[in-house]
């Protein structure tokens, strides 16, 4: 990679070598979300965008970044709001995730099934150590939208979230970041 001054938003920045725009819609996440009457409904009534990320992975020989940005829209799936998959990395490294503009929680679980949840939103940074696993939640009324730096190479494992369940944020347990509907 060569020195850049980017434009972070909702599409790729033009110009860089980056993932096309990946659209999670709710007909892709049907798996990770507990009230399947409420998924059926919300999929046949226009299966509604949860989600879009987009990143520029470091492929270099030596100790870059990759980056990229994701919007979670606003929203509830039965008792759930809307959010990301969650994963695991599945090679050592850290990340660390930076809010533009919206609000949300953070979820991190590890290997001794330890739970975590940061608020994420603009002025904090959530970092994310090796071993932890990651989902984002927009428990906002706006778009999440959201920047992820991490070390290259790192991978992802979506089985584990379903194999082992993962955190979700129930929106009648949020307490004060509970913004949706006020
Ligand atoms: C992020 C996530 C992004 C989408 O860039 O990949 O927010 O979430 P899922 O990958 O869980 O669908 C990241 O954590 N990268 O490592
Ligand atoms: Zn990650």
């Amino acid at each position: 990679m060569s020195p850049a001054n980017v434009e972070l938003g909702f599409e790729p920045p033009a110009g860089l070598d980056s993932t096309p725009l990946q659209v999670r819609r709710l007909s892709d996440l049907q798996d990770y979300y507990a009230d399947k009457d409420a998924v059926r409904e919300l999929v046949a009534a226009g299966d509604p965008e949860i989600y879009a990320y987009w990143a520029i992975e470091y492929a270099g020989g030596g100790s870059g970044l990759s980056y990229g940005v994701t919007t979670i829209q606003p929203g509830v799936v039965g008792h759930e709001f809307y959010m990301t998959k969650g994963h695991y990395h599945v090679a050592p490294g850290d990340e660390m995730y930076l809010a533009v503009s919206g609000h949300g929680t953070v979820l991190l679980r590890n290997d001794a099934g330890e739970v975590k949840r940061y608020e994420l939103k603009p002025g904090r940074m959530v970092y994310i150590d090796e071993g932890w696993g990651h989902r984002t939640v927009n428990d906002g009324v706006d778009p999440l939208v959201f920047i992820s730096i991490w070390s290259p190479g790192t991978g992802h494992d979506y089985e584990r979230v379903l194999r082992e369940g993962f955190p979700t944020v129930d929106d009648y347990a949020v307490g004060e970041s509970r913004s949706l509907g006020q």
